[in-house]
């Protein structure tokens, strides 16, 4: 794709995010329905629908021949990231936004064939933008943010994670999960896939280890991570297949490979 188009894609997707996070400042002091999808925990409101249409509207009148991911079912239904796809969580961090009102994020990332060429997570409370163009390094609001330190160690790292990983035994032995933690310096669980890759972005946490994401979760942070240096794999440090549901580890590629080797391969199970 040319410099030119991906600079016009990138100005437009800022100022759509921006919108949509005004209106969504204004959606949470309003009344809303609050449903659920998967399971009890999971959910999803009126104001979710009506950014995610906001996004596929102005896709589709701007970009008639782009594809769209969404995760409340307005984009397109695509096998494959042929194309130029923009790939839609409207807001990540969904039960954040219901009982914490914050905490939560608009995640747009966009990719050509396959390739993410802009990410883009805004904190909508924090009015905290971080965006990325491949090849152009990765941003907090206007400021440049610095590669990952080289120099980590397990000892001094911090990593996200969900709880869930420390009692259910779901793909990693819950003992196994539970000596990282003893061996690292700290856990932090935030709530909003997409707002903790900004965070490994970021330098304030050096990874991060998710169940089992979907392809709106963290396509943004992909691009974001990747530009600083970290490392996006799933959690046997294969490529993340964005079309389908992962379990997740991205990290300082200084701890990436022995948390995996150390920790999670010898707990590994066969699901
Ligand atoms: P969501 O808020 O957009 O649903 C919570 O730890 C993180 O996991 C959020 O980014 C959340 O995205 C994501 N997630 C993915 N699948 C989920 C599910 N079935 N239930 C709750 N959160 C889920
Ligand atoms: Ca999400």
């Amino acid at each position: 794709m040319q410099k030119e188009t991906i600079t016009n894609i990138h100005a437009n997707a800022k100022t759509w995010v921006l919108e949509a996070g005004e209106l969504i400042r204004k959606l949470i002091r309003e009344p809303m329905t609050i449903d659920t999808k998967s399971d009890r925990n999971d959910l999803v409101t009126s104001a979710d629908q009506e950014v995610e249409q906001f996004f596929a509207s102005k896709v589709r009148s701007f970009y008639a021949d782009h594809y769209i991911i969404g995760e409340e079912g307005y984009g397109d239904q695509i096998e494959s990231l042929d194309g130029t796809v923009w790939i839609i969580d409207p807001i990540d961090g969904t039960m954040n936004f219901v009982h914490q009102q914050r905490y939560f994020c608009i995640s747009v990332g966009i990719y050509q064939d396959g390739v993410g060429e802009i990410g883009l997570i805004y904190d909508v409370m924090g009015d905290v933008l971080y965006s990325a163009v491949r090849g152009e390094g990765a941003y907090k609001n206007e400021q440049k943010l610095p590669m990952v330190n080289q120099n980590l160690t397990l000892e001094d790292s911090i990593l996200g994670m969900n709880h869930f990983w420390l009692c259910q035994n779901r793909r990693v032995e819950a003992q196994s999960m539970q000596k990282l933690v003893k061996t690292i310096r700290g856990t932090r669980t935030y709530g909003s896939a997409a707002l903790e890759f900004a965070y490994v972005a970021e330098g304030i946490v050096d990874g991060y280890l998710a169940l089992g994401l979907s392809g709106w979760d963290i396509a943004a942070g992909i691009v974001i991570v990747n530009e600083v240096g970290g490392v996006t794999t799933d959690i046997d440090g294969n490529q993340i297949d964005l079309l389908s549901n992962s379990p997740i580890f991205v990290a300082n590629p200084a701890i990436h490979t022995s948390i995996i080797e150390q920790f999670i391969k010898p707990g590994r199970k066969n699901i």
